[in-house]
């Protein structure tokens, strides 16, 4: 998978994507993340991208040409599948969203700043808009980094554990059980039983039912969605 992301601060960006199973993802050839820095495609002086809103009003917008630019700039070279749009106004996002994005090839983000981007870009560009929850963050690429780590852990082959991905809390809209490891007394404190067995089938049964209980304790929400 291809994901290429336009924002005024490629800098931000390169630690999260350097390190545990997303860098894997790049190492091992199956994603490949392009960093666009948005000044180099502005064609105003001092390489301004953003400017007042018309209306007035408190906040800079980023302006339709710079990004424009670099949307057709990249478009030369690669379709999208999707051109997303980092903002609070969006779908918020979710383990199904992630699924269905992490089937795509080629993925475009666009990080918003300060009050936004201007509107002519979202209505002619943007073929979809995400959120990463209902607060307010600086900018969007904290949430394209959330987004992307998301969608990359799922990509085939990523993780070592075929099956770990699928045994994730959210991906059967139930949270995940409780984990343990070395050692089994701790201050006192033992490890259930159940998990030192070695019966595969009733250890699966136990976390089913940790997991049931969880849910119902912690998010029952959760369970009012369940297929
Ligand atoms: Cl995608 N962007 C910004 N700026 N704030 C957010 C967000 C996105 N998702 C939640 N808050």
């Amino acid at each position: 998978m291809q994901i290429d992301i336009i924002t005024v601060l490629p800098d931000l960006l390169v630690s999260p994507f350097s390190h545990s199973i997303i860098k894997r993802a790049k190492d091992k050839g199956l994603l490949s993340i392009n960093l666009v820095n948005l000044r180099d495609y502005t064609p105003y002086a001092r390489a301004q991208i953003d400017d007042y809103s018309f209306g007035g009003g408190a906040g800079m917008v980023l302006m339709a040409e710079p990004l424009v630019n670099a949307i057709e700039s990249l478009q030369k070279k690669i379709t999208y599948d999707d051109i997303i749009y980092l903002t609070p106004d969006g779908k918020t996002l979710n383990q199904q969203v992630a699924n269905n994005l992490s089937l795509k090839k080629n993925l475009l983000m666009i990080c918003g700043h300060y009050k936004g981007i201007d509107q002519r870009v979202r209505d002619h560009f943007v073929t979809c808009e995400i959120s990463i929850g209902d607060y307010v963050l600086s900018g969007g690429e904290l949430a394209a980094a959330v987004l992307t780590d998301a969608i990359g852990r799922l990509l085939p082959g990523v993780l070592n554990d075929e099956s770990s991905a699928l045994t994730d809390s959210f991906q059967d809209h139930l949270l995940a059980p409780p984990v343990y490891t070395r050692p089994e007394n701790f201050r006192g404190w033992k490890v259930p039983p159940v998990l030192l067995s070695g019966n595969h089938k009733l250890i699966e049964d136990w976390r089913e039912e940790q997991s049931v209980q969880r849910t119902q304790q912690l998010r029952p929400d959760l369970l009012k969605n369940k297929p």
